[in-house]
């Protein structure tokens, strides 16, 4: 079957009828085009009388900020599960429609693609050899983004849509095209302004940019000169030589941590935990984000299991990004506990 619009929605629909569910998933940290694109997909099912799931496994604390604005302002009434509330909901036929992506090991399933009966493809991203590939795959490198084709087959199936769907779809071509001035073809003008009509509000999304610096600036204001410090601690590494004796060396690695007397929003701990990374093995970044509850977070490049290390404050995560939360004891109490998790650290150097 040629590859079009027309024979994606006659595929899309049979095979949404011929399963229990239809999940949806956009690629791992989700943006608006992934959004856009999942939220306008999800109408589909639904209006077939079929339940629908949008998947995004991202805690709350890694997810982007422009993303959760968007789902909280204006994809309220959309039905979002993580991975694991996906799983209980299989039944053992039901489909998963990739958007945004078309390789499975960029998305939450890719240890567990066999959960679903049928999987589909829906992307404008060039494949390569670990994209899914066959007669259920629609890629279309042609279009601008996930979102124009979504919004192309909602246009074709005459599926009726309200003005925040319309302006969910329209965040995403606006971010795949740069504001409307890439990769755009004279279809996507067409859908741009279809979709203005249906009510997208372009304004906005503008606002949902410009309020992105104001979270975005905060990180540097978490991470300031004087809340950081930095310190070094050592680690042997063994060196196994086959047939002789193991050698070993120490190495030194650096830790940034930054302790906030502001309350703030545990987004904003994330972003300034990945910002410190930059200049350090580890990074920590901690602060209030209630009266009695301090959230901490904590990233590695690598070489030391972050993850592992905060189970030993409650935390979880993993080798490279972990949180946990300490209650009801004083930000530099809090600080302390998280680095007698550490082997012995050096004196703190800072840079005020
Ligand atoms: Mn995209």
């Amino acid at each position: 079957m040629a590859l079009t619009i027309k024979n994606l929605k006659i595929n899309l629909e049979s095979k949404i009828l011929n399963a229990n569910n239809t999940f949806i998933v956009a690629h791992n940290n989700i943006d608006l085009d992934g959004l856009g694109s999942s939220v306008g997909l999800s109408l589909i099912p639904t209006n077939l009388g079929k339940h629908a799931y949008i998947v995004i496994d991202e805690n709350d604390f890694s997810m982007d900020t422009l993303v959760q604005r968007l789902i909280e302002e204006k994809c309220e009434n959309f039905k979002f599960v993580n991975k694991d509330e996906c799983l209980d909901l299989i039944t053992g036929n039901d489909l998963l429609i990739l958007t945004d992506v078309n390789k499975i090991g960029r998305t939450c399933f890719y240890d567990t693609a066999d959960a679903f009966k049928e999987i589909m493809v829906i992307d404008h991203h060039e494949t390569d050899s670990t994209s899914i590939t066959g007669p259920n795959s629609y890629v279309f490198p042609d279009a601008s983004s996930a979102s124009e084709i979504v919004a192309m087959l909602l246009k074709l199936s005459q599926t009726k849509y309200d003005e925040n769907v319309a302006t969910a779809l329209l965040a995403g071509i606006n971010l795949d095209t740069n504001n409307y001035t890439k990769n755009r073809g004279s279809a996507t003008l067409r859908i741009i302004a279809n979709l203005m009509d249906r009510g997208g509000d372009d304004a906005y999304i503008t606002s949902l940019f410009m309020g992105d610096y104001s979270d975005n600036i905060k990180r540097y204001e978490v991470a300031s000169r004087e809340n950081t410090e930095f310190r070094t601690f050592t680690k042997e590494t063994t060196v196994p030589i086959e047939g002789d004796e193991d050698t070993s060396f120490n190495t030194t690695f650096s830790i940034a941590i930054a302790a906030d007397p502001e309350i703030r929003g545990k987004v904003v701990l994330a972003q300034a935990a990945n910002y410190l990374l930059d200049f350090a093995d580890v990074s920590i970044t901690m602060a209030n984000i209630s009266s009695r509850t301090i959230s901490v977070h904590g990233r590695s490049k690598g070489q030391i299991n972050i993850g592992e290390l905060f189970k030993k404050v409650d935390g979880g995560g993993s080798i490279k990004s972990s949180a946990t939360e300490i209650h009801d004891c004083t930000l530099e109490e809090a600080k302390q506990k998280i680095l007698s998790i550490f082997p012995p650290l050096s004196k703190p150097k800072k840079f005020v």
